[in-house]
């Protein structure tokens, strides 16, 4: 059996007190949560304290956005993976289209970043997906192939997650048909030594949409970002009726 792992993905959103008061409504709501799905909050670094101190002992866990593959340095902005593990965090998003389209994530140091992560004990949540020019031009499966080849050279795949996340579906609201997701998970399975890797589908995944997506064989779990801001609403998707 496969995990089933729902994330939020709460990009450059919420301050510490939004973040409490989220939880604040959303805490009681994964009382019904059946057990083995496994529940992520992934928020800015500025909240994962305050964060990782309220979900102490729940159903949820903490994961962070971004870390830096060195482990200290003159690196300024960056945050190592000691330091988020000394704040309780478990998980940690690596390689977001959105990291490799404004801060110059490539490849290689989505690479670094894995291995970096896997030795500080994190779970890395690797994020792979094509634009709508690649999409339009048949180059979907062979961009995607080719991001998951170079990510996980020598990467261990006993400690991972990957996230399908089409770009053009992202924060769109135009969200890619469940089957089709579901083949390009399958596609990403094949390329893995590992075949129980949970395969996340992302893009614009909500409380409409998320029964259909999760039923799909491939699909392991959701990487949500819009939403997952309001707890009303990421509960009724963590909650999604299988
Ligand atoms: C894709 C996703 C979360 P949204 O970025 O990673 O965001 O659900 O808003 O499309």
């Amino acid at each position: 059996m496969r995990r089933i792992v729902i994330a939020g993905n709460w990009k450059m959103h919420k301050t510490q007190a939004d973040s409490l008061a989220f939880l604040n409504g959303f805490l009681p709501q994964l009382e019904t949560t059946p057990e083995q799905r496994e529940v992520i909050l992934c928020s800015p670094f500025t909240a994962l304290t305050s964060l990782s101190k309220t979900l102490h002992g729940s159903r949820a866990m903490v994961g962070a956005q971004n870390i830096h593959w060195e482990t200290s340095g003159a690196y300024t902005g960056e945050v190592s993976g000691e330091m988020l593990t000394e704040l309780g965090v478990r998980y940690v998003i690596v390689g977001h289209s959105e990291r490799r389209q404004y801060f110059g994530e490539t490849d290689k140091t989505v690479n670094l970043r894995l291995k970096a992560a896997q030795a500080s004990g994190l779970t890395p949540i690797l994020c792979v997906g094509e634009t709508k020019e690649q999409r339009d031009a048949g180059e979907t499966e062979t961009h995607v192939v080719g991001q998951i080849e170079k990510a996980l050279a020598g990467v261990d795949q006993s400690k991972l997650i990957i996230a399908y996340e089409p770009i053009w579906a992202i924060g769109t609201g135009d969200t890619c048909a469940s089957d089709e997701a579901n083949r390009v998970c399958w596609l990403i399975r094949s390329q893995l030594a590992n075949k129980d890797v949970p395969i996340q589908y992302g893009g614009s995944v909500k409380p409409g949409n998320v029964d259909e997506i999760m039923a799909q064989p491939d699909i392991d779990g959701a990487l949500v970002g819009g939403a997952s801001l309001e707890a009303e609403t990421f509960a009724r998707i963590v909650n999604y009726v299988s």
